[in-house]
C-alpha cells in the first residue's frame, strides 16, 4: 500500500517537473475526455466534432470559428506513444460514405490531437501573431470510471452488492445456480474460477444490454486484450473464510489485483490529466427502455461523476494533487430523435437525473452545463396532421429496413419529476406514455465545401468546453 502510494506519487512528480521544464517552448494543450456508457455516442460525438472544427461552416455558435480566429485545424500525431489513436479517418469515412452505416462499437481509450492555428481577433488582433492550441481528445469508456468506487471497498463489500444485484436481473438466476454448485472453500480448480467468471460475465453483459448501468467490473464488459487473463478471471462470493490456496482466497486475490493492476493506472495515467470533460448520456435509451434503466442510469451517472470530486478518496487526491477537471458537460445525445420543441424536456430531464451528482461536482469548483445534442443529425422535422391536431414529429431513413418514417416519440413531460418518481418508487412501466425510440440510419450527406456535418448543438458544445482557451 505505502509502496504504491509512493509510485502514484512519483509517476506523478515526473510529470510536473517535465511539465514545468518543457512548458515555455511548448504550445498550450486542452486535454479533453470523453466519456459515456457503452453506445452513448462517443465515437459519432469526436468524429462529428473534429469534422466540424476542420470544416467550420456549421460552428456559428462556436466564437472563435464564427469570427474566423480559427484559422485551420489539422490532425497531427497525438503525445502519447502507447495509446490507441481514435480512427477519425475510418470513421468519418462510414459516417459520410454513399451508403452510410454508423461506427463499429469501440472497447479502448484511444486518443487524438487535432491543432487549431488561432489568430485573435478584435483589440488586440494586430498585437500578437497566431498561436498554435493542441486539443487532445481522450475517448474512454464510462464503465471504466464505475470501477473507481471498487477502490474504497474490499472484496467481501463488493461480493455483497453484486450478488445482491444478480437476483432477477438478466442472467443473474443462472449465474447463482452456478454460484450455488461451487464450494469457494476448496482447493482452487481454475476450470471452476473460469466457469464463475464466465457465468458472471453474461449476466453483467446482459443486464447492460436489457439498459442497465451499474455493471462492475467495467473491464468484465470491455476487456480489450485483457480477455481471459487472471486479472479478469474472478466473480463475487458469498461472505466466508477462506484458506490459503483456496478457491475463495485466490479470487480475493484477483479483485484485489484488479484494483492495483487496472483500476489504479487508468486513473493516474490519463483521467488525472484531462482539463476539460464531456460525459455523453443517452437519456432517451433508458426513457424507452422504461423507468428501472432510468433509475440506474441515475445511480450509475452518480457513481461515475464521483471520480470529479477531487476528495473523494485518498488515491485520487494524491493523483490530482490540486489540479481538477476544470469543466463538465452533461450532453443528452441522439437529440435528433426529437423535434426540438421538446429539446428543453430532454435538458430538464437530463439536469434532474443529475441534480444530486452534479451538486457534488459544482462544490468541488468545476463549472457544469447540460445541454441535449446530437452528433450527426439523421432526420428533419416535420409538422403532420393529425386527429388530435398538427403533430411535431421527425422523419428519417430507419436502420434495417431502409424505409423512411416520420416518428413522434411521444411527449416528454416539462416536469421531470414525472419520470423521475416512478423511476426512484421502482415502477417497472410508464403508467400513462410510451416512449419510443426508433433507430435512425445515418442519411447520405451532401456537404457543401467548407461545411462539416449536420448536427445539433455540437457547436455549443464545443464553445463550453473550450471556447474560452482559443
Ligand atoms: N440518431 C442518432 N444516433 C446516434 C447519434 N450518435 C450516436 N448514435 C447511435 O448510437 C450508437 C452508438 O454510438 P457510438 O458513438 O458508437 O457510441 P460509443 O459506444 O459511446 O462510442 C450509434 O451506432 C448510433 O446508432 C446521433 O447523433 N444521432
Ligand atoms: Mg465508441
Amino acid at each position: 500500500m505505502v509502496l504504491a502510494a509512493i509510485a502514484d506519487q512519483i509517476t506523478r512528480s515526473v510529470d510536473l517537473v517535465t511539465d514545468t521544464l518543457t512548458a515555455p517552448f511548448s504550445e498550450p494543450v486542452i486535454r479533453l475526455g470523453v466519456t459515456g456508457l457503452s453506445r452513448a455516442g462517443k465515437t459519432v460525438f469526436i468524429t462529428s466534432l473534429v469534422a466540424n472544427l476542420m470544416d467550420r461552416g456549421r460552428m456559428p455558435q462556436m466564437r472563435a470559428a464564427a469570427d474566423g480566429a480559427i484559422r485551420t485545424a489539422y490532425l497531427q500525431p497525438q503525445p502519447d506513444d502507447t495509446l490507441p489513436r481514435f480512427e477519425f479517418e475510418d470513421h468519418l469515412r462510414r459516417l459520410t460514405s454513399p451508403t452510410p452505416s454508423w461506427p463499429d462499437g469501440t472497447r479502448h481509450i484511444s486518443e487524438l490531437r487535432l491543432s487549431l492555428r488561432v489568430q485573435p481577433t478584435g483589440l488586440l488582433s494586430g498585437l500578437s501573431g497566431p498561436r498554435t492550441v493542441h486539443l487532445d481528445i481522450v475517448d474512454y469508456p464510462g464503465e471504466w470510471l464505475l470501477d473507481l468506487g471498487l477502490l474504497d471497498i474490499s472484496f467481501a463489500e463488493w461480493s455483497k452488492g453484486a450478488i445482491a444485484r444478480a437476483a432477477g436481473r438478466p442472467g443473474g438466476d443462472e449465474f447463482l445456480e452456478t454460484l450455488g454448485a461451487i464450494d469457494a472453500t476448496a482447493k482452487l480448480d481454475e476450470t471452476q474460477a473460469q466457469a464463475l467468471a464466465t457465468s458472471y460475465t453474461a449476466h453483467l453483459n446482459a443486464s447492460r444490454e436489457a439498459g442497465f448501468s451499474d455493471c462492475t467490473p467495467g473491464r468484465f464488459l470491455l476487456p480489450g486484450d485483457l480477455a481471459g487473463s487472471p486479472v479478469l478471471t474472478f466473480a463475487p462470493l458469498p461472505t466466508g473464510s477462506w484458506s490459503r490456496g483456496s478457491l475463495g482466497r485466490e479470487l480475493e486475490r484477483r479483485f484485489e489485483s484488479y484494483k492495483r493492476n487496472i483500476v489504479k493506472p487508468f486513473f493516474r495515467d490519463h483521467f488525472s490529466k484531462i482539463d476539460r470533460q464531456v460525459v455523453l448520456i443517452d437519456v432517451l435509451g433508458a426513457i424507452h427502455a422504461g423507468p428501472p434503466a432510468v433509475a440506474d442510469l441515475k445511480q450509475a451517472m452518480a457513481d461515475i461523476l464521483g471520480a470529479f470530486r477531487p476528495g473523494r478518496n485518498a488515491f485520487l487526491t494524491r493523483i490530482f494533487q490540486g489540479r481538477q477537471v476544470e469543466k463538465i458537460l452533461f450532453a443528452a445525445t441522439k437529440a435528433d430523435h426529437l423535434h426540438h420543441t421538446q429539446h428543453p424536456q430532454l435538458t430538464a430531464i437530463t439536469e434532474a437525473l443529475l441534480r444530486e451528482a452534479r451538486d457534488k461536482a459544482r462544490f468541488a469548483g468545476a463549472q457544469t452545463a447540460a445541454m441535449s445534442i446530437a452528433s450527426l443529425r439523421t432526420t428533419v422535422e416535420q409538422t403532420v396532421e393529425h386527429r388530435d391536431g398538427p403533430l411535431n414529429v421527425v422523419q428519417g431513413q430507419l436502420l434495417g429496413s431502409g424505409k423512411q418514417a416520420a416518428f413522434y416519440p411521444g411527449d416528454l413531460p416539462s416536469d421531470p419529476s414525472h419520470l423521475l418518481a416512478p423511476a426512484e418508487e421502482g415502477a417497472q412501466a410508464w403508467l400513462d406514455a410510451d416512449y419510443q425510440v426508433m433507430n435512425f440510419a445515418p442519411a447520405p450527406l451532401t456537404l457543401r465545401p467548407g461545411d462539416g456535418p449536420p448536427h445539433i448543438r455540437l457547436d455549443r458544445a464545443a464553445e463550453f468546453l473550450f471556447g474560452d482557451r482559443l
